[in-house]
């Protein structure tokens, strides 16, 4: 997901080009304002943590753009890409390390396991809307 920091700041282009660069495949998108409702339920395990209130109202203060994404080891993959959650420890080369600077303000979202996967998928998306295909070049990018 490009949170709302991201879509405001110009930087959709920017991360779906680095998904798509890196040989993943996007099967699902969709920009839209997160209801509170979907936002509690996409953040449930921080239910407890002191920035739960702050993080909510920040990933629906306005539009955000979801993803499924696809490939081999996608979860640990899309992990690498976005960097660590603090931007100050994320590496250069990485969204966050590159783009970013507050664990506020971090530009991305990205599934944690492929469970977690599973369970929020389920919140953005209806099945209908992701499509099955394959690219063009995956015999390039699949040994
Ligand atoms: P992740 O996005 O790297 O999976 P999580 O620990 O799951 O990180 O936290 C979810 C989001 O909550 C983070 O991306 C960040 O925006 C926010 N967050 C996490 N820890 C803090 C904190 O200590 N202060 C403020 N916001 C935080
Ligand atoms: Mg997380």
């Amino acid at each position: 997901m490009v949170k709302p920091d991201g879509v405001q700041r110009g930087l959709v282009g920017e991360v779906i080009s680095r998904i798509e660069r890196r040989g993943l495949k996007i099967t699902a998108i969709r920009m839209n304002t997160i209801s509170y409702e979907m936002a509690k339920k996409h953040y449930a395990e921080h239910a407890q943590k002191p920035f739960f209130k702050s993080l909510i109202d920040f990933i629906t203060s306005g539009p955000s753009v979801s993803m499924v994404v696809e490939g081999k080891n996608a979860v640990s993959v899309m992990r690498a890409i976005n960097g660590a959650t603090n931007p100050v420890n994320a590496a250069t080369g990485t969204i966050r390390g590159d783009l970013a600077l507050d664990t506020g303000r971090n530009v991305v979202h990205a599934s944690d396991s492929p469970e977690s996967a599973d369970r929020e998928i389920g919140i953005h998306f209806k099945d209908l809307e992701i499509s099955e295909y394959s690219r063009i070049d995956e015999t390039c990018i699949y040994e």
